[in-house]
């Protein structure tokens, strides 16, 4: 589906999370792209929760090591860089004079649908159905005849490294909080003790401590870290958990 959606587009926008932005790059994806001969920008997400000169030194290696037509910083929830992503497309379009078909991809948790909102909130009177494109999708006017599909690409699992498979698609909820937690606790910045009031390990006892603090027990008292490790992952994924690592 999402080969068919990127094939059948003009361009594509790679969302990736500034906490890991290079890990949670797809390569082989954007290998893909390069193939169906589409241009793509990478859009790291979720700026206010790093570090300007982080942000700055990802950008760099991103413009580097991919072949992005540019990389550019956003914020949904803070509504930044809105204005520099559409002044790139336009600028890359300029010579095109027939309509212009963007996708948005990205894994799942990197903020495509924050993005996609913010986006319509500032396109708010051109989110109406184009004519000329698909019936039944909603098209985002970026800018004259460029539009965006409102309907994000989740980059599927088999295109995932192992160890984000088992954090993006947990199934054993233990062992994806610790393979977190493993990054964490090599990443600079982490605010993991101010949330749970030590500093992190991974490995069984932080669960442990985790459940005992939260007061998440089992009948009979013992600690639950199946809710712990849920925890955890939770606040990953709302961004309340941050640290940031290339
Ligand atoms: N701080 C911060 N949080 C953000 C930003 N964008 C998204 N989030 C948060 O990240 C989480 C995921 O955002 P979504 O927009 O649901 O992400 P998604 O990619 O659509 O996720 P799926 O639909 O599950 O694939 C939510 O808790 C958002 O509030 C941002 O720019 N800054
Ligand atoms: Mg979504």
């Amino acid at each position: 589906m999402i080969l068919k959606e990127i094939e059948s587009s003009d361009g594509v926008l790679e969302v990736v999370d500034a906490r890991c932005p290079n890990e949670l790059r797809c390569i082989n994806l954007e290998t893909k792209i390069e193939e169906f001969g589409k241009p793509f920008w990478i859009i790291i997400n979720k700026v206010d929760l790093v570090p300007k000169e982080f942000a700055d030194r990802c950008k760099k290696v991103l413009k580097r090591e991919s072949s992005a037509v540019d990389v550019i910083h956003v914020s949904s929830k803070k509504f930044y860089g809105f204005w520099i992503l559409r002044r790139s497309i336009k600028r890359y379009f300029k010579d095109v004079d027939k309509k212009v078909k963007l996708v948005l991809i990205g894994y799942p948790n990197v903020g495509k649908s924050s993005l996609i909102n913010m986006l319509a909130q500032y396109c708010a009177t051109s989110t109406a159905p184009v004519p000329g494109l698909t019936k039944g999708k909603q098209w985002i006017r970026i800018s004259g005849r460029i539009v965006l599909s409102d309907t994000p690409g989740i980059i599927p699992r088999e295109y995932t490294s192992k160890d984000w498979d088992k954090i993006l698609f947990p199934q054993d909820v233990e062992e994806s909080a610790l393979i977190l937690l493993e990054k964490i606790e090599k990443a600079e910045g982490s605010n993991f003790g101010e949330i749970y009031g030590f500093e992190p390990k991974a490995n069984e006892e932080t669960l442990t401590k985790i459940a005992e603090k939260f007061n998440f027990l089992k009948k009979g008292g013992e600690p639950d870290t199946h809710r712990a490790s849920q925890k955890i992952l939770n606040d990953w994924n709302s961004c309340k958990l941050t640290a940031w690592w290339l």
